[in-house]
């Protein structure tokens, strides 16, 4: 199964302005932090140049205290709300005062192994401190209790907005926003395929909530009303660690290998409290009740990328994911079919997205599980190769949704025929 790779290719030079790739033209105009670490790998299938750049531009946004920002605003649009002006952060490139799961170490970790470039160490042994640098951030700021595993304080933090699995959270929170909503995604798209006006009412309080402490992470963490655990989060990040220690054996220190192995022992040891053996799944975590959140989603197929179950638990992920299959066949959706919540259209609460795709077949090949990690690698092909290259995709019909022309989808259908076996090596 194959996909038309110069159709592939001239998206991302078409959403390329200038070192960095938009998702999509006019919905996202922007830079956005786990769809530009996707990207880079996608561009260096063929450009290895760009990948550099893709990176490069991203920690353009960093902050001094390490945060990796989940959009940088390298270039004024008027499409998309929210805009700097609702984030009001500080940074002089102006970006949002939030993160977004870091797939970072892992792109770079994967751009330099193929790299050929002369400037190939030097430029992996910067990008390594700004990686190392978010990682120590996540610890800090996310983690400030030492548990081991970090929590996500927005939903869009997750990269996963309206999911189910914020649902119980959402519907406690009882903050109204001060900014007036001015939403322009639904000028783009139709309604039905995005997030609720009350989901944006959330949203958009919350941010109002931590622009007034001025973004500072030890009061953002005593105020909010949103904490979660997220098992994605934690699971790329884990992944991520994994990668930043190769990186490490290269270019850092031996006080800095042993503060990335010692957070990955806590973590993987703290993981076993997200599993739920009678849903036969991984699940989020809320520090606001202290509960377990009820919903099944992709996110809890996620720690297979980071070779967090153990055998006989990535054999109960793999039946879980086939029971999900017999209602819709296209995997993998974002949220059970056999969740009432299930929507097959709208956004996270069920289409299947390429990125989740890659990341969960990588994690089945590591376990041995091929046959699945290859159906849905080809099935994430055929799903582009029929639907088009687009945002997401129905799980019960295949059909292409959101914007068209998308970045990251572009960037997996091209590592995914790129190297359709490199799950069997790890990243
Ligand atoms: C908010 C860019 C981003 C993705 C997210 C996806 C969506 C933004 C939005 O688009 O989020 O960050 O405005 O809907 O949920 O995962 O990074 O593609």
């Amino acid at each position: 199964m194959t996909i038309d790779i110069e159709a592939a290719r001239a998206i991302l030079r078409a959403n390329d302005r200038g070192g960095y790739t938009v998702p999509t033209d006019r919905l996202y105009p922007f830079q956005w932090n786990w769809d530009s670490a996707f990207v880079a790998m996608g561009w260096a299938t063929f450009d290895e140049e760009r990948a550099w750049r893709e990176l490069e531009r991203l920690v353009e946004g960093q902050w001094n205290d390490g945060m990796v920002p989940h959009i940088v605003f390298h270039a004024p649009s008027d499409d998309y709300f929210p805009g700097p002006d609702v984030w009001r952060t500080r940074h002089s490139v102006p970006t949002s005062g939030i993160t977004q799961p870091p797939v970072f170490a892992t792109a770079l970790r994967h751009v330099f192994e193929i790299a050929r470039g002369p400037d190939a160490q030097a430029r992996a042994a910067r990008l390594y401190k700004c990686a190392l640098a978010s990682h120590d951030w996540w610890d800090r700021a996310r983690d400030p209790e030492g548990t081991g595993l970090v929590a996500i304080l927005h939903p869009w933090e997750s990269g996963m907005d309206n999911s189910p699995a914020w649902d119980e959270a959402m519907a406690r929170l009882t903050l109204q926003p001060t900014t007036p909503i001015r939403r322009r995604d639904i000028s783009h798209i139709g309604a039905e395929m995005r997030p609720r006006d009350e989901d944006y009412r959330r949203f958009i309080a919350l941010v109002d909530l931590y622009a007034g402490l001025g973004w500072e992470p030890a009061a953002m963490w005593r105020a909010s009303p949103f904490k979660l655990v997220d098992v994605a989060t934690n699971a790329i990040l884990h992944k991520a660690d994994e990668d930043l220690l190769v990186l490490a054996e290269k270019f850092g220190s031996d006080a800095e290998r042993r503060r990335i192995e010692a957070r990955m022992a806590r973590r993987a040891a703290a993981f076993a409290g997200l599993w739920n053996q009678d849903r036969r799944i991984y699940q989020a975590r809320d520090l606001g009740t202290g509960t377990v959140v009820s919903a099944s989603t992709s996110a809890g197929l996620l720690p297979l990328f980071a070779g967090i179950p153990g055998a006989r638990q990535a054999d109960e992920l793999a039946a879980e994911l086939e029971s999900w299959l017999a209602r819709a066949p296209y995997p993998v959706p974002s949220t059970s079919p056999l969740d009432p919540r299930f929507e097959p259209k709208r956004y996270w609460r069920g289409p299947v997205w390429a990125v989740v795709n890659f990341m969960i077949a990588e994690g089945f090949a590591r376990y041995g599980h091929m046959a699945l990690a290859a159906r849905i690698r080809t099935a994430t092909l055929a799903l582009m190769r029929d639907g088009g290259i687009a945002e997401y995709f129905d799980p019960t019909s295949g059909e292409g949704l959101g914007g068209g022309q998308f970045s990251w989808t572009a960037a997996i259908g091209l590592l995914m025929t790129d190297q359709p076996t490199r799950g069997q090596r790890g990243l």
